[in-house]
């Protein structure tokens, strides 16, 4: 099976992807922690990563559609996958289609978890208090707001119009969120 994880920053497709990954027995992969190791690394690279992230931006699409390809030819993901905040533009969901095609392999679902801004930015500011990522503090965080209006939410047409688009609302508590996307996913 292969899902589509989409929302604005906070609405927590990091946190349900980890909890669908032990239900389904398929992997995570996640395009914002592949982005974080190549930061860590402390090339050239990951300092060119490291300005779009804490500027709010997104990466560019050849590079994560680079990162994204080579992980998906792992045997591990030969079942299956989550796709946790990719693709996040037009031009990655065209790219993903056409490398599914060339594998034969197609999308199963895509969900969409819908969040207010407010609860958004609330979420965020207190993973800022913890986890210390440089892209949480509050400009960053409308900056990333913005962007995902204007980058990312036109991919919603695009899978709906493939009758693949699923909105759930993620305004809720956790498990309440993952009892909704386990039917969702359970009836695909
Ligand atoms: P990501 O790492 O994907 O992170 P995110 O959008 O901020 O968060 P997510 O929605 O996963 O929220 P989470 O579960 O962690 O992206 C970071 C950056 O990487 C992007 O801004 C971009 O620059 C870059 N990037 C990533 N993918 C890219 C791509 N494809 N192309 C280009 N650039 C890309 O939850 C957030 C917090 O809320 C957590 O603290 C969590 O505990 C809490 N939470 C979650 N659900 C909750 C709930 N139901 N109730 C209460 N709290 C909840």
């Amino acid at each position: 099976m292969r899902i589509v994880f989409i929302g604005p920053p906070g609405a927590g497709k990091g946190t349900q992807c980890k909890r669908l990954v032990q239900w389904l027995g398929i992997p995570q992969l996640s395009t914002g922690e592949m982005l974080r190791e190549v930061i860590g690394q402390g090339t050239a690279l990951g300092r060119w990563v490291s300005g779009h992230m804490t500027s709010g931006q997104l990466a560019p699409d050849h590079l994560v559609m680079r990162m994204m390809s080579r992980r998906l030819r792992e045997p591990d993901c030969q079942r299956g996958c989550l796709f946790d905040g990719f693709p996040r533009t037009i031009v990655q969901a065209q790219l993903l289609d056409e490398f599914l095609q060339r594998q034969g392999q197609t999308l199963d679902m895509v969900l969409e978890l819908d969040a207010q801004p407010e609860v958004l930015v609330s979420r965020l500011l207190r993973r800022a208090d913890i986890e210390n990522r440089g892209d949480d503090d509050w400009e960053t965080v409308q900056q990333r707001l913005v962007v995902y209006q204007r980058q990312t939410a036109p991919l919603l047409d695009y899978y709906r119009s493939q009758n693949l688009l699923v909105t759930i609302n993620a305004d809720q508590k956790p498990d309440e969120v993952f009892e909704v996307i386990q039917a969702a996913a359970g009836g695909a």
